[in-house]
């Protein structure tokens, strides 16, 4: 049997700006989804970056008084370490200032040139330099201060006339169309699916794929007064980490991409614009994109004019990486908007973690610690009760990986959930501490059906904790294989397990 592969990627992010509790939110996701299809023993690619060319970009150094390059340098060394302080476990972080992807954008750029589907012409129209984006007039509304804003963004746009190439997306639409079609889970969830079908249905005009007013971007190969649109660049991306346009690179046996996973204000770019791109050059396309929804802080849109940009690393200093990571991806239904506060963030991980999960681990493996010679307690004659939370305990990984496939973090969580209350129960039903005076065996039995409960939960978690859970499997003496396939094997009898110490304190911020 061949090994499945799963290749998932983050959006790369802008170099205008400090990184930012979005990025690590889309980022943790990403991560969590990473780890768990490598808990399944998958061959996983996981990429994320940033995306540093134009016009915001430029804008951005200029304001900053330095060059392009050396300000995205600064920036994108920021964002590498957002990613190492979350913890986050991608196989390579790619930036769009590099030669491979000048290689790799010129390569697609040539490609499509051939294939007849890039022409040049005249852009006369609005244009968003936050966004990045063209928009028809009928896209924007000017306000009563005299400037016009796009409707879906609220961003400013200005009136741009300017020579430029245009991509033939205007061919592309009843492919598209055929290919949502044929591919009824490309787009998630539901209600985007439907937003990108009636877009593409209404019909696409052609899309400007150059610019001439500035020149921070990946020169148009054979004429170089024009850089290429930031969205073609960017986009190009996910096909440049996995080797293009090298398809006999190592790499290349990972495209297409099983998921990009997006913000929902960029669902248009990798759900239109991409795969008919990718068609246009003879190149398969992704098989899905999932557009998840956005946070508020403390019930405010994060805005450059509110000053309330959250940064994530002061939060993980204070409150502990694997209680923000447990937060990000518990309290909203993936694909849901959701509200970033410190006392819902205090409420989940006192409630959930402190006097859940970590009570549980503790209650149990100090009082192994304590009473049952610090090693894994023998299993006995077992009853009905130990194998209904065994069995609880099996069918963990099963109800989880339901959860995943559909990107429901918060359901795979409230699965493990489940198995840490029914575990809660059966501790204050056998009652151990009662057991080791009337019936030592016994106790030694629930003892040890609860490690079996503990390692599930464990592994399982592994994705969402990698670090607290490291740590618990550490207590239970796991071997080096923590993946799903571990679980399978009866827990190791006798064996000595080191002092535990707790995995979650309680805290105290303030709200
Ligand atoms: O759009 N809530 O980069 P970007 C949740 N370079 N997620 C958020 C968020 C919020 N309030 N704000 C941002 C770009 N994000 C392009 C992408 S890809 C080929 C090019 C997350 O720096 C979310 O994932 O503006 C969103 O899509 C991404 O950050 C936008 O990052």
């Amino acid at each position: 049997m061949t090994q499945a592969k799963f290749y998932v990627t983050t959006p790369i992010y802008y170099v205008n700006g400090a990184p930012h509790l979005g990025h690590a939110y889309t980022s943790t996701a990403a991560d969590a989804l990473a780890r768990w299809h490598r808990l399944e023993g998958e061959d996983v690619f996981f990429l994320t970056g940033t995306d540093e060319h134009g016009q915001k970009v430029e804008a951005a150094a200029r304001a900053a008084g330095i060059a392009p390059q050396e300000f995205a340098d600064r920036v994108a060394a920021d964002f590498a370490d957002m990613a190492r302080v979350m913890n986050i476990s991608h196989d390579d972080f790619i930036r769009t200032t590099e030669p491979r992807h000048k290689r790799s954008c010129q390569a697609i750029w040539r490609r499509l040139e051939e294939n007849g589907h890039i022409y040049l012409g005249a852009y006369e129209g609005w244009y968003a330099v936050r966004d990045e984006a063209f928009y028809d007039e009928a896209e924007t509304a000017l306000r009563p201060d005299g400037v016009r804003y796009a409707l879906a963004t609220g961003a400013a746009v200005e009136w741009v006339v300017e020579p430029s190439y245009f991509f033939r997306l205007s061919g592309f639409q009843e492919k598209l169309l055929a290919y949502y079609e044929a591919n009824p889970g490309f787009i998630a969830p539901a209600a985007k699916r439907n937003e990108v079908l009636s877009f593409v249905r209404s019909g696409l005009n052609d899309l400007s794929i150059s610019r001439t007013s500035f020149s921070w971007g990946i020169p148009v190969p054979g004429d170089e007064r024009h850089v290429m649109y930031v969205w073609l660049d960017a986009l190009v991306n996910y096909i440049t980490a996995a080797g293009y346009p090298d398809e006999a690179a190592p790499r290349w046996r990972y495209w297409p991409a099983d998921l990009h996973l997006v913000g929902k204000e960029i669902i248009r770019f990798h759900a239109v614009y991409w795969p008919a791109f990718l068609m246009g050059a003879g190149i398969e396309p992704p098989r899905r994109v999932f557009s998840h929804g956005w946070w508020t802080v403390e019930g405010e849109k994060m805005s450059k004019s509110l000053g309330n940009f959250i940064d994530i690393r002061p939060l993980v200093d204070e409150f502990g990486l694997d209680q923000i990571r447990y937060f990000l991806l518990r309290e909203v239904p993936f694909g849901n908007d959701g509200d970033f506060s410190r006392r819902s963030l205090i409420t989940r991980v006192n409630a959930d973690l402190a006097n859940g999960l970590g009570n549980l681990a503790q209650r149990t493996l100090s009082f192994i610690n304590r009473n049952a010679g610090g090693v894994i307690p023998p299993l006995g004659a077992a009853q009905p009760r130990d194998e209904a939370l065994a069995a609880e305990a099996a069918a963990l990984p099963g109800r989880m990986r339901a959860a995943m496939e559909r990107l429901a973090f918060h359901e795979a969580l409230e699965e493990a959930w489940r198995l840490i209350r029914a575990a809660d129960a059966y501790i204050d039903a056998e009652a151990p501490w009662a057991l080791r005076k009337t019936d030592p065996a016994r106790m030694l039995t629930v003892l040890h059906t609860l490690c079996v409960a503990l390692r599930a939960l464990g592994v399982t978690l592994q994705p969402f904790m990698p670090g607290s859970m490291a740590r618990l499997l550490d207590y239970l003496a796991l071997g080096e294989d923590r993946s799903l396939a571990a679980l399978a094997a009866p827990l190791p009898e006798g064996v000595a397990l080191p002092a535990p110490a707790g995995l979650f304190p309680r805290v105290t911020g303030t709200a």
